[in-house]
Protein backbone atom coordinates (compact mmCIF):
# COMPACT_ATOMS: atom_id res chain seq x y z
CA UNK A 1 0.00 0.00 0.00
CA UNK A 2 2.94 2.26 0.52
CA UNK A 3 3.93 3.27 -3.09
CA UNK A 4 6.46 5.84 -2.08
CA UNK A 5 10.02 4.88 -3.58
CA UNK A 6 12.17 6.54 -0.86
CA UNK A 7 15.52 7.70 -2.93
CA UNK A 8 18.53 5.24 -2.60
CA UNK A 9 20.49 7.35 0.19
CA UNK A 10 17.56 6.33 2.49
CA UNK A 11 17.18 2.64 2.52
CA UNK A 12 16.75 3.18 6.42
CA UNK A 13 13.07 4.67 5.82
CA UNK A 14 12.58 0.83 4.05
CA UNK A 15 13.57 -0.54 7.53
CA UNK A 16 11.40 1.54 9.62
CA UNK A 17 8.47 1.78 6.90
CA UNK A 18 8.28 -2.66 8.14
CA UNK A 19 7.63 -1.74 11.57
CA UNK A 20 6.60 1.60 12.32
CA UNK A 21 7.74 1.07 15.83
CA UNK A 22 7.97 3.36 18.60
CA UNK A 23 11.83 4.95 18.80
CA UNK A 24 12.88 4.79 22.24
CA UNK A 25 16.17 4.72 23.60
CA UNK A 26 18.08 5.08 20.14
CA UNK A 27 16.20 1.96 18.65
CA UNK A 28 12.38 1.30 17.01
CA UNK A 29 10.77 -1.02 19.61
CA UNK A 30 7.42 -2.38 19.61
CA UNK A 31 4.41 -0.29 20.98
CA UNK A 32 1.63 -1.93 23.42
CA UNK A 33 -1.05 0.23 22.46
CA UNK A 34 -3.54 -0.15 20.09
CA UNK A 35 -1.97 0.39 16.64
CA UNK A 36 -3.16 2.98 14.09
CA UNK A 37 -3.21 3.87 10.35
CA UNK A 38 -1.90 6.85 8.68
CA UNK A 39 -4.05 7.65 5.59
CA UNK A 40 -2.88 10.09 2.81
CA UNK A 41 -5.16 13.02 3.03
CA UNK A 42 -5.21 13.57 -0.85
CA UNK A 43 -6.81 9.65 -1.53
CA UNK A 44 -7.82 8.49 1.52
CA UNK A 45 -5.22 5.72 1.07
CA UNK A 46 -3.18 3.53 3.60
CA UNK A 47 0.14 5.00 4.32
CA UNK A 48 1.23 3.20 6.70
CA UNK A 49 -0.06 1.13 10.57
CA UNK A 50 1.78 2.89 12.79
CA UNK A 51 2.45 1.59 16.84
CA UNK A 52 1.23 3.70 19.32
CA UNK A 53 2.41 3.82 23.06
CA UNK A 54 0.59 3.02 26.08
CA UNK A 55 1.32 4.08 29.24
CA UNK A 56 4.39 1.65 30.12
CA UNK A 57 6.08 2.85 26.91
CA UNK A 58 5.69 6.34 27.78
CA UNK A 59 7.27 5.12 31.20
CA UNK A 60 10.24 3.44 29.19
CA UNK A 61 10.59 6.55 26.97
CA UNK A 62 10.64 9.06 30.05
CA UNK A 63 13.49 6.62 31.66
CA UNK A 64 15.78 6.25 28.49
CA UNK A 65 15.11 10.27 28.05
CA UNK A 66 16.12 10.48 31.91
CA UNK A 67 19.17 8.35 31.76
CA UNK A 68 20.62 10.01 28.80
CA UNK A 69 20.41 13.46 30.30
CA UNK A 70 22.03 12.10 33.87
CA UNK A 71 24.76 10.65 31.74
CA UNK A 72 25.45 11.86 28.40
CA UNK A 73 23.59 14.94 27.27
CA UNK A 74 23.77 16.89 30.69
CA UNK A 75 27.15 16.69 31.33
CA UNK A 76 28.20 17.27 27.63
CA UNK A 77 29.83 20.46 26.68
CA UNK A 78 27.69 22.43 24.78
CA UNK A 79 30.36 22.56 21.67
CA UNK A 80 30.10 18.68 21.23
CA UNK A 81 26.16 19.33 21.40
CA UNK A 82 26.46 21.59 18.59
CA UNK A 83 28.31 19.43 16.46
CA UNK A 84 25.44 16.99 16.76
CA UNK A 85 23.23 19.63 15.82
CA UNK A 86 25.05 20.88 13.15
CA UNK A 87 24.87 17.36 11.66
CA UNK A 88 21.42 16.75 11.80
CA UNK A 89 20.45 20.03 9.95
CA UNK A 90 23.09 18.61 7.24
CA UNK A 91 21.40 15.71 7.14
CA UNK A 92 17.75 17.22 6.98
CA UNK A 93 19.22 19.06 3.75
CA UNK A 94 20.64 15.67 2.49
CA UNK A 95 16.95 14.05 2.50
CA UNK A 96 15.36 16.72 2.09
CA UNK A 97 13.66 15.08 -1.11
CA UNK A 98 12.72 12.22 0.76
CA UNK A 99 11.42 14.03 3.78
CA UNK A 100 9.43 16.49 1.30
CA UNK A 101 7.71 13.80 -0.24
CA UNK A 102 6.73 12.20 3.26
CA UNK A 103 5.38 15.17 4.80
CA UNK A 104 3.13 15.82 1.67
CA UNK A 105 1.70 12.51 1.41
CA UNK A 106 1.10 12.17 5.29
CA UNK A 107 -0.41 15.82 5.31
CA UNK A 108 -1.49 16.44 2.14
CA UNK A 109 0.43 19.93 1.74
CA UNK A 110 1.88 21.04 -1.38
CA UNK A 111 4.97 19.42 -2.84
CA UNK A 112 5.99 23.11 -3.12
CA UNK A 113 5.62 24.14 0.24
CA UNK A 114 6.99 21.32 1.83
CA UNK A 115 10.17 21.12 -0.33
CA UNK A 116 10.44 25.14 0.12
CA UNK A 117 9.18 25.72 3.06
CA UNK A 118 8.84 23.03 5.76
CA UNK A 119 11.84 20.86 5.19
CA UNK A 120 14.35 24.11 4.69
CA UNK A 121 12.90 25.57 7.78
CA UNK A 122 13.30 22.57 9.60
CA UNK A 123 17.61 22.70 8.76
CA UNK A 124 17.57 26.02 9.26
CA UNK A 125 16.51 25.81 12.77
CA UNK A 126 19.15 23.14 13.49
CA UNK A 127 21.29 25.43 11.83
CA UNK A 128 20.35 28.27 14.29
CA UNK A 129 20.04 26.94 17.59
CA UNK A 130 23.71 24.55 17.43
CA UNK A 131 25.19 28.34 16.93
CA UNK A 132 23.77 29.15 20.43
CA UNK A 133 24.55 25.74 22.50
CA UNK A 134 28.05 26.93 22.95
CA UNK A 135 26.95 30.50 23.72
CA UNK A 136 24.54 30.46 26.74
CA UNK A 137 26.49 31.17 29.41
CA UNK A 138 27.37 34.57 28.30
CA UNK A 139 24.30 35.33 26.65
CA UNK A 140 22.23 37.08 29.79
CA UNK A 141 20.34 34.26 30.91
CA UNK A 142 22.23 34.49 34.31
CA UNK A 143 25.93 33.01 35.71
CA UNK A 144 24.65 29.61 35.10
CA UNK A 145 21.92 28.22 32.74
CA UNK A 146 21.10 25.07 33.16
CA UNK A 147 19.06 22.84 31.07
CA UNK A 148 15.77 21.99 32.59
CA UNK A 149 15.50 18.20 32.23
CA UNK A 150 13.29 15.93 30.34
CA UNK A 151 10.97 17.62 28.25
CA UNK A 152 7.97 16.14 26.94
CA UNK A 153 6.78 17.75 23.94
CA UNK A 154 3.56 17.34 21.90
CA UNK A 155 3.03 18.28 18.26
CA UNK A 156 -0.09 19.02 15.75
CA UNK A 157 -0.10 17.80 11.99
CA UNK A 158 -0.01 20.55 10.41
CA UNK A 159 3.61 21.05 10.68
CA UNK A 160 4.54 18.25 11.35
CA UNK A 161 8.45 17.99 10.46
CA UNK A 162 8.96 22.08 11.36
CA UNK A 163 7.01 21.80 14.69
CA UNK A 164 9.55 19.01 15.68
CA UNK A 165 12.27 21.08 14.74
CA UNK A 166 10.76 24.35 16.97
CA UNK A 167 10.95 21.86 19.70
CA UNK A 168 13.58 19.47 19.32
CA UNK A 169 16.65 21.95 18.27
CA UNK A 170 16.26 24.37 21.10
CA UNK A 171 15.87 21.96 23.87
CA UNK A 172 18.86 19.97 22.76
CA UNK A 173 20.65 23.20 22.20
CA UNK A 174 20.35 23.84 26.00
CA UNK A 175 21.01 20.39 26.93
CA UNK A 176 17.26 18.88 27.84
CA UNK A 177 16.68 15.35 26.34
CA UNK A 178 13.23 14.94 25.22
CA UNK A 179 10.46 12.55 24.22
CA UNK A 180 8.64 14.21 21.70
CA UNK A 181 4.34 12.77 20.15
CA UNK A 182 3.69 13.72 16.75
CA UNK A 183 0.15 13.81 15.82
CA UNK A 184 -1.40 11.16 14.74
CA UNK A 185 -2.25 12.19 11.53
CA UNK A 186 0.83 12.97 10.23
CA UNK A 187 3.37 10.44 12.42
CA UNK A 188 5.41 9.82 9.16
CA UNK A 189 7.96 12.55 8.92
CA UNK A 190 8.83 12.30 12.86
CA UNK A 191 9.56 8.47 12.17
CA UNK A 192 11.99 9.56 9.62
CA UNK A 193 13.32 12.00 12.04
CA UNK A 194 14.45 9.41 14.32
CA UNK A 195 16.24 7.41 11.61
CA UNK A 196 18.26 10.69 10.87
CA UNK A 197 19.33 10.86 14.94
CA UNK A 198 20.17 7.16 14.83
CA UNK A 199 22.13 8.21 10.95
CA UNK A 200 23.50 11.41 13.07
CA UNK A 201 25.39 9.21 15.87
CA UNK A 202 22.89 10.61 18.45
CA UNK A 203 23.73 9.41 22.00
CA UNK A 204 20.77 6.85 22.58
CA UNK A 205 17.67 8.09 24.60
CA UNK A 206 18.60 11.78 23.79
CA UNK A 207 15.47 12.19 21.93
CA UNK A 208 12.50 9.50 22.00
CA UNK A 209 9.57 9.78 19.28
CA UNK A 210 6.48 7.85 20.72
CA UNK A 211 3.74 7.71 18.67
CA UNK A 212 -0.50 7.45 19.45
CA UNK A 213 -3.52 9.64 19.75
CA UNK A 214 -4.37 12.11 22.75
CA UNK A 215 -4.51 9.09 25.10
CA UNK A 216 -0.93 8.86 24.50
CA UNK A 217 -0.13 12.86 24.66
CA UNK A 218 -1.89 12.94 28.13
CA UNK A 219 0.10 10.35 29.81
CA UNK A 220 3.19 12.10 27.96
CA UNK A 221 2.73 15.56 30.05
CA UNK A 222 1.01 13.81 33.18
CA UNK A 223 4.12 12.13 33.56
CA UNK A 224 5.84 12.62 36.66
CA UNK A 225 9.03 12.04 35.48
CA UNK A 226 9.02 15.24 32.95
CA UNK A 227 9.78 18.46 33.62
CA UNK A 228 9.05 20.63 31.17
CA UNK A 229 5.90 20.41 28.82
CA UNK A 230 6.02 22.02 25.57
CA UNK A 231 2.26 21.87 23.37
CA UNK A 232 1.15 23.18 20.18
CA UNK A 233 -2.30 22.29 19.41
CA UNK A 234 -6.20 23.15 19.97
CA UNK A 235 -6.79 25.77 22.67
CA UNK A 236 -9.25 23.30 24.67
CA UNK A 237 -6.03 20.60 24.99
CA UNK A 238 -4.01 23.31 25.72
CA UNK A 239 -6.77 24.11 28.92
CA UNK A 240 -6.43 20.64 30.11
CA UNK A 241 -3.01 20.98 29.98
CA UNK A 242 -2.23 24.03 31.82
CA UNK A 243 -4.27 22.52 34.24
CA UNK A 244 -2.61 19.41 34.83
CA UNK A 245 0.26 21.09 35.24
CA UNK A 246 -0.33 23.48 37.84
CA UNK A 247 1.19 23.00 40.71
CA UNK A 248 3.19 20.02 39.52
CA UNK A 249 6.39 22.68 38.76
CA UNK A 250 6.69 21.83 35.48
CA UNK A 251 8.01 24.16 33.03
CA UNK A 252 5.42 24.77 30.52
CA UNK A 253 4.78 26.72 27.08
CA UNK A 254 1.56 26.90 25.15
CA UNK A 255 1.23 27.56 20.96
CA UNK A 256 -2.70 27.66 20.97
CA UNK A 257 -5.00 28.65 17.88
CA UNK A 258 -5.09 31.94 15.94
CA UNK A 259 -7.57 34.43 14.49
CA UNK A 260 -5.34 36.78 12.86
CA UNK A 261 -6.48 40.00 11.04
CA UNK A 262 -4.92 41.02 7.81
CA UNK A 263 -5.63 44.90 7.29
CA UNK A 264 -5.57 46.65 4.51
CA UNK A 265 -5.50 49.89 3.80
CA UNK A 266 -6.78 52.44 1.11
CA UNK A 267 -3.21 53.20 0.65
CA UNK A 268 -1.45 49.93 0.47
CA UNK A 269 -0.31 48.59 -2.94
CA UNK A 270 -3.08 46.56 -3.33
CA UNK A 271 -1.61 43.80 -5.78
CA UNK A 272 0.98 43.04 -3.25
CA UNK A 273 -1.85 42.90 -0.31
CA UNK A 274 -3.79 40.39 -2.86
CA UNK A 275 -0.65 38.24 -2.94
CA UNK A 276 -0.30 38.27 1.15
CA UNK A 277 -4.13 37.83 1.68
CA UNK A 278 -4.13 34.58 -0.67
CA UNK A 279 -0.52 33.66 0.72
CA UNK A 280 -2.20 34.51 4.47
CA UNK A 281 -5.13 31.98 4.44
CA UNK A 282 -4.30 29.23 1.47
CA UNK A 283 -1.12 28.85 2.31
CA UNK A 284 -1.41 25.25 4.00
CA UNK A 285 -4.67 25.07 3.25
CA UNK A 286 -4.95 27.50 5.86
CA UNK A 287 -3.89 24.84 8.61
CA UNK A 288 -1.84 27.43 10.18
CA UNK A 289 -2.31 28.65 13.81
CA UNK A 290 -1.22 32.36 12.62
CA UNK A 291 -3.28 32.41 9.21
CA UNK A 292 -4.55 35.77 7.97
CA UNK A 293 -8.01 34.28 8.35
CA UNK A 294 -10.16 37.60 8.98
CA UNK A 295 -9.56 39.98 6.23
CA UNK A 296 -10.15 43.78 7.20
CA UNK A 297 -10.06 46.20 4.47
CA UNK A 298 -11.02 49.56 4.51
CA UNK A 299 -14.27 50.54 2.64
CA UNK A 300 -13.11 52.63 0.22
CA UNK A 301 -11.29 49.96 -1.59
CA UNK A 302 -12.95 47.48 -0.02
CA UNK A 303 -14.97 46.36 -3.25
CA UNK A 304 -12.09 46.74 -5.75
CA UNK A 305 -9.95 44.57 -3.65
CA UNK A 306 -12.85 42.00 -3.28
CA UNK A 307 -12.52 42.20 -7.54
CA UNK A 308 -8.65 41.59 -7.46
CA UNK A 309 -9.11 38.87 -4.81
CA UNK A 310 -11.48 36.81 -6.37
CA UNK A 311 -9.83 37.07 -9.43
CA UNK A 312 -7.00 35.37 -7.98
CA UNK A 313 -8.66 33.25 -6.19
CA UNK A 314 -10.30 31.88 -9.77
CA UNK A 315 -6.72 31.13 -10.79
CA UNK A 316 -5.62 28.79 -7.86
CA UNK A 317 -4.42 25.27 -8.38
CA UNK A 318 -6.22 22.64 -5.71
CA UNK A 319 -5.33 19.30 -5.93
CA UNK A 320 -2.77 16.63 -6.00
CA UNK A 321 -0.28 17.50 -3.40
CA UNK A 322 2.49 15.96 -5.23
CA UNK A 323 2.08 17.90 -8.36
CA UNK A 324 4.79 20.61 -8.50
CA UNK A 325 1.63 23.17 -9.80
CA UNK A 326 -0.67 22.92 -6.82
CA UNK A 327 -1.12 25.71 -4.98
CA UNK A 328 -3.65 24.59 -2.45
CA UNK A 329 -3.40 20.60 -1.25
CA UNK A 330 -5.82 18.13 0.16
CA UNK A 331 -7.28 18.79 3.93
CA UNK A 332 -5.54 17.12 6.77
CA UNK A 333 -8.17 14.89 7.89
CA UNK A 334 -12.32 13.89 7.63
CA UNK A 335 -12.74 15.56 10.87
CA UNK A 336 -10.36 18.77 9.79
CA UNK A 337 -12.70 18.57 6.76
CA UNK A 338 -16.42 18.47 8.99
CA UNK A 339 -14.77 21.14 11.23
CA UNK A 340 -14.51 23.62 8.16
CA UNK A 341 -17.43 22.44 6.57
CA UNK A 342 -19.09 23.18 9.86
CA UNK A 343 -18.34 26.51 10.49
CA UNK A 344 -18.74 27.55 6.87
CA UNK A 345 -22.20 26.39 7.53
CA UNK A 346 -22.55 28.92 10.35
CA UNK A 347 -21.52 31.26 8.20
CA UNK A 348 -24.49 30.94 5.79
CA UNK A 349 -27.02 30.64 8.62
CA UNK A 350 -26.21 33.62 10.44
CA UNK A 351 -26.18 35.96 7.15
CA UNK A 352 -22.52 36.03 5.86
CA UNK A 353 -22.06 35.56 1.77
CA UNK A 354 -20.25 32.88 1.12
CA UNK A 355 -17.98 32.70 -2.76
CA UNK A 356 -16.03 30.10 -3.63
CA UNK A 357 -13.32 29.79 -6.23
CA UNK A 358 -14.36 27.62 -9.47
CA UNK A 359 -12.18 24.84 -9.11
CA UNK A 360 -12.91 21.06 -9.74
CA UNK A 361 -12.41 18.82 -6.52
CA UNK A 362 -10.97 15.32 -6.81
CA UNK A 363 -13.41 12.47 -6.37
CA UNK A 364 -11.30 10.66 -3.78
CA UNK A 365 -10.08 12.44 -0.59
CA UNK A 366 -10.54 15.11 1.65
CA UNK A 367 -10.71 18.75 -0.34
CA UNK A 368 -12.35 22.25 0.41
CA UNK A 369 -12.31 24.87 -2.34
CA UNK A 370 -10.73 28.32 -1.64
CA UNK A 371 -13.73 30.17 0.04
CA UNK A 372 -14.38 33.80 1.20
CA UNK A 373 -17.00 35.14 3.10
CA UNK A 374 -18.62 38.83 3.12
CA UNK A 375 -20.70 40.64 4.72
CA UNK A 376 -19.15 39.16 8.04
CA UNK A 377 -20.34 40.36 11.26
CA UNK A 378 -17.81 40.97 14.48
CA UNK A 379 -20.31 38.57 16.39
CA UNK A 380 -20.20 35.39 13.56
CA UNK A 381 -18.99 32.59 14.39
CA UNK A 382 -16.79 32.88 11.01
CA UNK A 383 -15.16 36.20 13.06
CA UNK A 384 -14.44 34.40 16.16
CA UNK A 385 -13.58 31.03 15.57
CA UNK A 386 -10.32 29.64 14.49
CA UNK A 387 -11.86 27.75 11.52
CA UNK A 388 -8.30 26.02 10.31
CA UNK A 389 -9.30 26.00 6.81
CA UNK A 390 -8.98 27.94 3.23
CA UNK A 391 -12.00 30.02 4.61
CA UNK A 392 -11.56 33.63 4.57
CA UNK A 393 -13.73 35.98 6.50
CA UNK A 394 -13.67 39.73 5.10
CA UNK A 395 -14.95 42.29 7.23
CA UNK A 396 -14.39 46.13 6.63
CA UNK A 397 -13.18 49.12 8.50
CA UNK A 398 -13.04 53.21 8.05
CA UNK A 399 -10.40 54.43 10.44
CA UNK A 400 -7.37 53.30 12.01
CA UNK A 401 -9.27 52.80 15.00
CA UNK A 402 -11.54 50.97 14.49
CA UNK A 403 -9.35 48.64 12.11
CA UNK A 404 -7.30 48.25 15.91
CA UNK A 405 -10.44 47.68 17.91
CA UNK A 406 -11.91 44.95 15.43
CA UNK A 407 -8.47 42.88 14.71
CA UNK A 408 -8.24 42.85 18.97
CA UNK A 409 -11.89 41.79 19.14
CA UNK A 410 -10.93 37.55 19.13
CA UNK A 411 -9.82 35.40 22.22
CA UNK A 412 -6.81 35.09 19.79
CA UNK A 413 -3.76 37.33 19.62
CA UNK A 414 -0.95 35.49 17.95
CA UNK A 415 -0.23 37.30 14.71
CA UNK A 416 -1.83 40.22 12.60
CA UNK A 417 -0.39 41.71 9.17
CA UNK A 418 -0.73 45.21 8.16
CA UNK A 419 -0.78 46.68 4.43
CA UNK A 420 -0.14 50.15 4.21
CA UNK A 421 2.30 52.61 2.46
CA UNK A 422 2.83 54.75 5.83
CA UNK A 423 5.83 53.61 8.02
CA UNK A 424 3.99 56.07 10.67
CA UNK A 425 1.11 53.88 10.61
CA UNK A 426 2.87 50.37 10.69
CA UNK A 427 4.38 51.41 13.90
CA UNK A 428 0.87 53.06 15.18
CA UNK A 429 -0.74 49.92 14.26
CA UNK A 430 1.85 47.62 15.57
CA UNK A 431 1.76 48.88 19.36
CA UNK A 432 -2.16 48.66 19.06
CA UNK A 433 -2.37 45.06 17.81
CA UNK A 434 -2.71 42.03 20.57
CA UNK A 435 -0.69 40.20 18.54
CA UNK A 436 2.52 38.21 19.45
CA UNK A 437 3.69 38.70 15.68
CA UNK A 438 2.38 41.65 13.47
CA UNK A 439 3.61 41.78 9.88
CA UNK A 440 3.60 44.67 7.65
CA UNK A 441 3.69 44.67 4.03
CA UNK A 442 4.25 40.85 4.04
CA UNK A 443 2.53 37.64 5.87
CA UNK A 444 3.38 34.23 6.70
CA UNK A 445 7.53 35.20 6.96
CA UNK A 446 9.16 32.94 9.58
CA UNK A 447 12.86 32.77 10.36
CA UNK A 448 14.67 30.59 13.04
CA UNK A 449 15.64 33.94 14.89
CA UNK A 450 12.55 35.75 15.37
CA UNK A 451 10.41 34.51 18.58
CA UNK A 452 7.09 33.36 17.71
CA UNK A 453 3.94 32.94 20.05
CA UNK A 454 0.92 34.63 21.29
CA UNK A 455 -1.24 36.55 23.61
CA UNK A 456 -4.58 35.64 25.53
CA UNK A 457 -6.07 32.22 24.40
CA UNK A 458 -3.27 31.60 21.71
CA UNK A 459 -0.89 30.53 24.65
CA UNK A 460 2.29 31.67 26.37
CA UNK A 461 6.23 31.01 25.87
CA UNK A 462 7.84 32.08 23.04
CA UNK A 463 9.44 30.07 20.24
CA UNK A 464 12.01 30.79 18.07
CA UNK A 465 15.32 32.88 18.83
CA UNK A 466 16.61 33.57 22.04
CA UNK A 467 13.38 33.98 23.61
CA UNK A 468 13.07 30.18 22.51
CA UNK A 469 15.57 29.22 24.43
CA UNK A 470 14.32 30.57 27.81
CA UNK A 471 11.78 27.41 28.01
CA UNK A 472 14.57 25.01 28.02
CA UNK A 473 16.62 26.70 30.55
CA UNK A 474 16.69 26.64 34.59
CA UNK A 475 18.56 30.17 34.93
O1 LIG B 1 -5.99 19.33 17.97
P1 LIG B 1 -5.45 18.61 19.26
P2 LIG B 1 -6.81 18.70 16.73
C1 LIG B 1 -6.65 23.78 16.31
C2 LIG B 1 -7.38 23.92 14.99
C3 LIG B 1 -7.95 22.56 14.79
C4 LIG B 1 -8.30 22.18 16.20
C5 LIG B 1 -8.44 20.72 16.46
O2 LIG B 1 -8.39 24.87 15.12
O3 LIG B 1 -9.08 22.58 13.96
O4 LIG B 1 -7.25 22.70 16.98
O5 LIG B 1 -7.29 20.01 16.00
C6 LIG B 1 -2.48 15.74 21.04
N1 LIG B 1 -3.10 15.66 26.14
N2 LIG B 1 -5.24 23.50 16.12
O6 LIG B 1 -7.98 17.94 17.22
O7 LIG B 1 -6.41 17.56 19.71
C7 LIG B 1 -2.86 15.17 19.70
O8 LIG B 1 -2.66 13.77 19.70
C8 LIG B 1 -1.98 15.76 25.42
C9 LIG B 1 -4.36 24.64 16.16
O9 LIG B 1 -5.88 17.96 15.89
O10 LIG B 1 -5.07 19.68 20.21
C10 LIG B 1 -1.93 15.94 18.78
O11 LIG B 1 -0.62 15.40 18.83
N3 LIG B 1 -1.98 15.75 24.07
C11 LIG B 1 -2.96 24.24 16.22
C12 LIG B 1 -1.90 17.33 19.42
O12 LIG B 1 -2.30 17.13 20.77
C13 LIG B 1 -3.15 15.65 23.43
C14 LIG B 1 -2.53 23.01 15.57
C15 LIG B 1 -2.84 18.35 18.76
O13 LIG B 1 -4.13 17.82 18.74
C16 LIG B 1 -4.36 15.52 24.13
C17 LIG B 1 -3.52 21.96 15.60
C18 LIG B 1 -4.31 15.54 25.55
N4 LIG B 1 -5.42 15.47 26.32
C19 LIG B 1 -4.82 22.25 15.84
N5 LIG B 1 -5.38 15.45 23.23
C20 LIG B 1 -1.92 25.30 16.19
N6 LIG B 1 -1.74 26.03 17.28
O14 LIG B 1 -1.19 25.43 15.24
C21 LIG B 1 -4.82 15.50 22.00
N7 LIG B 1 -3.48 15.62 22.12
Amino acid sequence: VFEYAPAPESAAIADIRASYGLFVDGRFVDGHGEPFKSINPADESILAEIASADAADVDRAVAAARAAYDTVWGPMPGRERAKYLYRIARIVQERSRELAVLESIDNGKPIRESRDVDVPLVAAHFFYYAGWADKLAHAGFGPDPRPVGVAGQVIPWNFPLLMLAWKIAPALACGNTVVLKPAETTPLTALAFADICRQADLPAGVVNIITGAGDTGRALVEHGGIDKVAFTGSTDVGRQIARSAAGTGKKLTLELGGKAANIVFEDAPLDQAVEGIVNGIFFNQGHVCCAGSRLLVQESVADELLDRLKARMATLRVGDPLDKNTDVGAINSAAQLEKIRELASAGEREGAERWSAPCELPGQGFWFAPTLFTGVAQSHRIAQEEIFGPVLSVLTFRTPDEAVTKANNTPYGLSAGIWTDKGSRILWMAQRLRAGVVWANTFNKFDPASPFGGYKESGFGREGGRHGLEGYLDA
